[in-house]
């Protein structure tokens, strides 16, 4: 989207935006962004049930139940992407 004038930049600016759903920020090589067995076991790892939820901004609760458990697991293991059809962040 390209933001233009009018918003008190010094220039236009472009933005794009995209959603790796099932991405924890780990197991990424730069510029792809993939959901791989790095994000399920990030899941694995840090469990979070009803008697420990987690914030809202856990990066392993992946469909924001404030639980981590195998619904996250499978969530990633079902969503998991390649470096063919992968988030890849752009750069200009
Ligand atoms: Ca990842
Ligand atoms: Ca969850």
């Amino acid at each position: 989207m390209d933001i233009g004038t009018g918003f008190g930049l010094a220039a236009a600016e472009t933005h794009w935006w995209g959603n790796a759903s099932g991405d924890s920020g780990s197991g990424n090589t730069a510029p792809r962004i993939l959901v791989n067995p790095t994000d399920e076991i990030g899941a694995r790892n840090n469990p979070h049930g009803i008697s420990n939820p987690t914030p809202v901004d856990d990066a392993y609760d992946y469909n924001k139940d404030r639980l981590v458990n195998l619904t996250d697991q499978i969530y990633v293991r079902t969503h998991t992407t390649t470096p063919f059809n992968c988030v890849v962040m752009i750069t200009r």
